[in-house]
């Protein structure tokens, strides 16, 4: 068994940078770029995972490989996303912990693969026969459905998640999966009437066109536009399995929302109270209504409204229904994976990039409190020193945003709800009166006069300087967004609908129910949800990946160091290996410890009989390794320098040669 030399092989870099010396950016990024340039994408701190993304199809994902990876120790083999997989997992089943996987980096950095592959690996090694199999194939098969609907082609990515996912695997006592629960985060359905320059609609419309039989293609697809039409080849394929899932009538209903006519055939609704809830908006209030006509562009965005909203009830209620397929009687251990859509800086930035970039500055945070706190436990747990190391702390800019009453978001919610005339333009005027002196938000029109010279940041704007990197916003369409009004006139006639789950979708639309109350606005649901997932990782035990983009043409073998340097420094990775080794870099606990390098005493060589702590005691002394270079836990040996870990393992390969040798000689005796 080859153990540690795995992680020290000077030709391939370090395989956990904890032993990486000595320890700066430079040396940080070269030992990445020389790991990949050895198609050695995974790295450790610790155990944290860095994942590069390759962009080719790498040999390391076979059955092989995960037998490789089965029930062996995290450091035994090679870095691989399959160790920590197979840490997480036997962890849950041996150890009763429930497990989170927590999934981070920018668009297009590998996220939604690595949550398939930690699926796939541990459907690989969990449980075993019909049902279970069956189990298993219902909760992988919920990918590539919810892919097609909730994925597109972006300029960052060309699978891009436009939604958040949170999927609970949920697990008997012997680990056999059960089933799970998934949970989904504000789709970006404004893609659904228009993408920008260069990107596209979501997958499904296109597999639909590509792959639906005559009669189910449309003759006219308003909302997709084939700028840059690339049509997957497994389109087909993934069509095939959708079929007995889909309301296609729903979907076409969505493509066609500009005929009337269509629209009617399908939904059997009254074709004169449609065309009435595309001309007229009524506004209820206690005993009044009263009604206005709309002009054309109110018209427009009446239709568009209608398809935004049946487009992501449709993907709610798709989400729905698998989670009825793949639902559990009993639940006894967890394992959470969550693969979120990534930081995002395009070109034009809008509501959706701010909810997307709050997402994953709330990420950031907690990952910043766990590994620290996880850090501090462990220190005092094993009854050792704790040093403190400074980080930046993101809190800050998560409280810029989410704060109850003076976060942006509460200021948007503010403006949607205040009475009169309001414009994205009166709420960034309040933005730029709340804000101004905030240090991580900037605006031309602020009262802090640092800015108003900065011609690169037009008055329309502001900019946040989020964790990872500044981001300007473009304020149009913030106050319309958050409201998130469908006309209760469309609700009405969709509700009229001759089609159960059409009526299903606007349960609003029904006259016995009228609700005169504002439903919440799209932010403070999304703050809501954000802050439930917060609450629920924290009570699991995290395990971290931490994804990063080699290069920006999503293309293989290019490693560019200042992209990811950018990453390294802004994922705070430097800081994740300073704390990990504040004190100690390397800690083992004492079985294994004194196992591999008993070999190195006459006292502890072949058997030691007694405590292994104290055996491991007696092998230090008499290697006369100074004391200040260690410390005994409670159940781990703590060591201070990765060299002595060098020095060990230099010893022991000398010994093993040495043993070879000598054994050589013995047999060379016989013949
Ligand atoms: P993301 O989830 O982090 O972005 P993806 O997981 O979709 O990024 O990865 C983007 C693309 O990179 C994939 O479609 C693959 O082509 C390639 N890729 C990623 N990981 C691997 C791997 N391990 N091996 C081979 N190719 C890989 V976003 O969803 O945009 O934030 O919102
Ligand atoms: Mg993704």
């Amino acid at each position: 068994m080859e153990t540690k030399t795995s992680l020290l092989d000077n030709m391939i870099g370090v395989g956990d940078m904890v032993l990486l010396e000595p320890l700066n950016e430079d040396t940080f990024i070269n030992n990445l770029k020389k790991r990949f340039d050895h198609s050695e994408i995974y790295t450790y701190i610790g155990s944290v995972v860095i994942s590069l993304n390759p962009y080719r199809s790498l040999p390391i994902y076979s059955p092989e490989k995960v037998e490789e990876y089965r029930n062996r120790n995290f450091y035994e083999l090679s870095p691989h996303i399959f160790a920590l997989s197979d840490e997480a997992y036997r962890s849950l089943r041996d150890q009763d912990k429930d497990q989170c996987i927590l999934i981070t980096g920018e668009s297009g950095a590998g996220k939604t693969e690595a949550s398939k592959l930690v699926m796939s690996y541990v459907a690989a090694v969990c449980g075993k026969g019909a049902e279970v199999n069956q189990v298993k194939e219902q909760l992988l098969q919920s990918n590539p459905v919810l892919e097609a609907f909730g994925n597109a082609k972006t300029v960052r990515n060309d699978n891009s998640s436009r939604f958040g996912k949170y999927m609970d695997i949920e697990f008997d006592f012997k680990g056999d999966p059960l089933g799970g629960v998934i949970s989904n985060y504000l789709l970006e359905k404004s893609r659904v009437v228009k993408q920008p320059r260069g990107e596209r609609n979501f997958h499904i419309f296109y597999q639909i066109l590509s792959g639906g039989s005559e009669d189910l293609l449309c003759k006219s697809y308003a909302y997709t536009v084939f700028l840059f039409q690339i049509i997957f080849t497994t389109d087909a394929s993934i069509f095939v399995s959708l079929v007995c899932l889909l309301p296609f009538k729903l979907l076409l209903l969505i493509i066609t929302i500009m005929r009337l006519k269509e629209i009617c055939e399908l939904t059997g609704i009254d074709q004169s109270v449609l065309e009435r809830a595309f001309s007229f908006r009524t506004v209820e209030a206690k005993q009044e209504k009263v009604s206005t006509t709309l002009n054309v562009a109110q018209a427009y965005y009446a239709r568009d409204a209608l398809a935004k909203n049946l487009y992501s009830r449709l993907f709610s209620w798709l989400v729905t229904r698998i989670n009825e397929s793949i639902k559990t009687k009993v639940r006894k251990k967890v394992m959470g994976v969550l693969d979120i859509y990534g930081f995002e800086i395009f070109e034009e930035n809008s509501f959706e990039q701010f909810i997307i970039n709050y997402c994953n500055e709330k990420l950031q945070q907690i990952f910043i409190e766990l590994t620290l706190k996880e850090e501090q436990e462990e220190y005092i747990r094993e009854g050792i020193e704790w040093t403190h190391i400074e980080y930046f702390n993101n809190a800050i800019i998560c409280d810029l945003i989410e704060n109850n009453q003076t976060g942006i978001l509460a200021m948007l919610d503010e403006e949607c709800l205040r009475p009169g005339t309001v414009t994205d333009d009166t709420f960034l005027e309040k933005l730029n009166q709340i804000c101004a002196t905030h240090q991580h938000f900037e605006s031309r029109m602020s009262k802090c006069s640092r800015f108003l010279n900065d011609t690169s940041l037009p008055h329309c704007c502001f900019r946040i300087q989020h964790y990872a990197g500044k981001v300007m916003y473009q304020v149009e369409g913030f106050v319309d967004k958050n409201n998130d009004l469908l006309y209760r006139d469309l609700s009405q006639a969709m509700w009229k609908a001759n089609h159960s789950l059409i009526k299903d979708l606007f349960p609003e639309g029904n006259p016995a129910k009228i609700n005169l109350k504002r439903p919440p606005t799209a932010g403070s649901q999304f703050k809501a949800s954000v802050a439930t997932l917060m609450k629920n990782l924290q009570t699991k035990n995290p395990n971290y990946i931490r994804c990063i983009k080699p290069n920006d043409k999503k293309a293989a073998h290019i490693f560019n160091d200042a992209l990811v340097c950018h990453q390294v420094r802004y994922l705070g990775l430097l800081e994740n290996v300073r704390v990990r080794r504040a004190g100690y870099a390397f800690r083992q606990p004492y079985e294994p410890c004194l196992e591999r390098y008993k070999m190195l005493c006459k006292q502890t060589w072949p058997h030691w009989r007694g405590p292994a702590r104290d055996g491991v005691k007696v092998l230090f002394n008499d290697l006369e390794i100074p004391e200040e270079e260690y410390s005994f836990g409670r159940s781990k040996i703590f060591i201070r320098n990765p060299r002595t870990l060098f020095k060990l393992e230099d010893l022991r390969k000398q010994r093993l040669e040495d043993l070879a040798t000598l054994i050589q000689k013995i047999y060379r005796g016989w013949k």
